[in-house]
């Protein structure tokens, strides 16, 4: 179908006319035109077959080795007033991006085809949706924004005639990483990508729109996009409880979600439901709790620390229909990566050579992902399709430090979390081009997401806090403390669900805690530690909150407040003076 949108038909002719395609195709998201796409791009190499008897309906993509990861250096936000942006974006002027990237869009569509992508971020009909339409030239977007969003027809009777929709164009044009951009008009409801394949610069509808656009929109309507997975924790008597947690890029959201209790908890009958992995809506609901989707449809998570061991449900999640991007090709034609289990005898690694084990190189890239429907996952909640979302009891705050942050903590009040979520830190990972296990502060893990000025983020976390009646409680976890070697001294994973489980207690008004200076940690033996092989005085580590240690924090969260100047609510400077008062500094 093509759509009789007014609107729409104007914005794709103009696009046409700068981009230049041979043709111009309308996609309607049915199985067979995804058939026919897959054709095409294994004719071109755009796409490896994999083997369909031990892999049914999957394929292998190779980016360039250019163009692996997100690139926040070329990620503009292009309000008409530069603090707008806020000193932690990147910011360009409408007028000067627009003209910039005219000329790079100029004819980079010609000898191609465009493709309209018509989609939908969050479930079908509900009050949290919104529509997108993204037109690209390349097939391996068209079949991941397939996955990841409910895409065809479906949006266009969304849609209707309003004139509502975000307006995405991208173009591989070609893929000069000097030329890449990223830039978002959030004061036109605009996405202009060029110059790039990997998947969170090119799949329009995930960070630029649902972050980056969807956290401009929510301020203005009274609702909130965090980066943030959403899971379920149903306890022996069938009650569920829902939690939020925003970890940074590849720093566990997509384990935390698809966790599988560890036999302790199973034999008690508590299950694990998962909801989303990455990102969440969230609304004030008429019950006065706050409430939440995945606006998402499938995962694009990292493949490299995925096993059966480490995250089963993981694995049977992308046994079928998944597109494996930049992973190692096995001489059985299936794929591989690090930290998977053996490694085959050799193999194709993620730039297209020949790799065996001992080459000294990784034979998947670092940040390599897969791209799977979420409906394939064994531990997807019955209600994550629900239009009206799922009560929040718990918002859970975490990252690698390997020092300094305790396993777990839970703040004294809402305000007191949102200082805990703006002054974050975590050692940056593969997600992201640029230099890896750097601390740096990522507010919320939005640092790279966030819309608009951070400031004024902060403003409105402090004033959702005011609004939400019964707002849930906020915690901050830690899965990645070391110790002098490097080690980690807690198991993770499956494991996490006794941090879990201290977190829904406290919400019920249970677990004991002990207060200290940064909040309430868990009692001596509050976490469960029945079955698990570690040791008193290592509990006693990962719970321990050193003074010296927190002094020099502090004195860094300081310095990396002092740049949101007079636009920082006072607020977060009284939750700072006190949090220095409560250590006696
Ligand atoms: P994005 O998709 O980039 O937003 O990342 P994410 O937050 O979903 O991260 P993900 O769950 O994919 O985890 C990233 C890496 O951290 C993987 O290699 C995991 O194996 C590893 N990881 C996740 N959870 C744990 C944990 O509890 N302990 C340890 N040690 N590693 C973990
Ligand atoms: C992240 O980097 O946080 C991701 C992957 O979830 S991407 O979609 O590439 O941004
Ligand atoms: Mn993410």
């Amino acid at each position: 179908m093509i759509t009789t949108n007014k609107a729409v038909l104007d914005w794709v002719e103009e696009m046409a006319r700068l981009t230049k395609p041979d043709n111009i195709v309308w996609l309607d998201g049915s199985e067979e035109e995804k058939q026919k796409l897959i054709k095409q791009a294994l004719e071109t190499g755009e796409l490896h077959e994999l083997n369909q008897e031990k892999l049914p309906g999957c394929y292998l993509h190779r980016t360039a080795v250019s163009d692996v990861a997100r690139v926040e250096h070329r990620t503009f936000i292009c309000t008409r007033n530069k603090d707008d942006a806020g000193p932690t974006n990147n910011w360009m002027a409408p007028d000067e991006a627009y003209s910039k990237l005219r000329k790079l869009f100029d004819g980079s569509m010609k000898g191609r085809t465009m493709y309209v992508i018509p989609y939908i971020m969050g479930p079908v009909g509900s009050p949290f949706s919104k529509v997108g339409v993204e037109l690209t030239d390349s097939i391996y977007v068209v079949l991941n924004m397939r996955i990841m969003t409910r895409m065809g027809d479906v949006a266009w009777q969304q849609l209707g005639d309003s004139d509502e929709f975000v307006k995405g164009l991208h173009s591989k044009a070609t893929l000069d990483p000097e030329e890449r951009y990223i830039c978002h008009f959030p004061e036109d409801n605009t996405i202009w990508s060029v110059n790039s394949g990997y998947g969170g610069n090119v799949l329009l509808g995930k960070k630029c729109f649902a972050l980056r656009i969807a956290s401009y929109m929510g301020r203005k309507q009274g609702w909130m996009a965090e980066h943030m997975l959403i899971l379920g924790v149903e306890d022996p008597k069938g009650n569920v409880s829902y939690v939020a947690a925003a970890f940074p890029s590849a720093c566990g959201k997509t384990n935390l979600a698809m966790l599988v209790p560890p036999e302790y908890y199973a034999k008690q009958g508590y299950k694990v439901w998962t909801v989303g992995d990455d990102i969440a809506w969230l609304r004030i609901g008429e019950d006065g709790r706050l409430w939440a989707v995945n606006p998402e449809a499938g995962f694009f998570g990292v493949a490299p620390g995925t096993s059966y061991k480490t995250n089963p449900n993981a694995m049977e999640t992308i046994k079928a229909n998944t597109i494996f991007t930049n992973v190692l090709l096995t001489p059985d034609n299936t794929v591989w990566w690090e930290g998977m289990g053996e490694p085959p005898a050799s193999g194709i690694n993620w730039k297209g050579e020949p790799w065996t084990p001992d080459s000294g190189e990784k034979g998947a890239h670092p940040n390599a992902r897969f791209t799977a429907p979420a409906s394939q996952c064994p531990s997807i909640s019955p209600e994550w399709e629900n239009p009206k979302g799922v009560p929040i009891s718990a918002i859970i705050f975490g990252g690698r430090r390997a020092k300094v942050a305790p396993l777990v903590y839970q703040s004294f009040d809402w305000n007191h979390g949102v200082y805990v979520g703006a002054t974050m830190a975590s050692e940056t990972t593969a997600a992201a081009a640029g230099k890896v296990g750097v601390v740096r502060r990522d507010p919320m893990a939005m640092l790279p997401f966030c819309g608009y000025n951070m400031a004024d983020y902060f403003a409105y976390w402090l004033e959702m806090g005011k609004r939400i009646p019964n707002p849930p409680k906020i915690f901050n976890v830690n899965w990645f403390r070391t110790d002098d070697e490097g080690n980690f001294l807690w198991p993770g994973f499956g494991e996490n669900m006794r941090v879990l489980k201290w977190i829904i207690d406290r919400c019920n008004g249970n677990g004991e805690a002990v207060e200290t200076p940064i909040g309430y940690v868990p009692a001596k033996g509050a976490i469960d530690t029945t079955g698990l092989d570690i040791s008193d005085e290592v509990m006693e580590e990962l719970l321990s909150v050193d003074k010296d240690v927190w002094a020099e924090e502090i004195k860094d969260q300081e310095e990396f407040l002092k740049q949101f100047g007079d636009r920082l609510p006072e607020e977060i400077i009284a939750q700072k003076e006190a949090l220095k008062k409560r250590f006696g500094l």
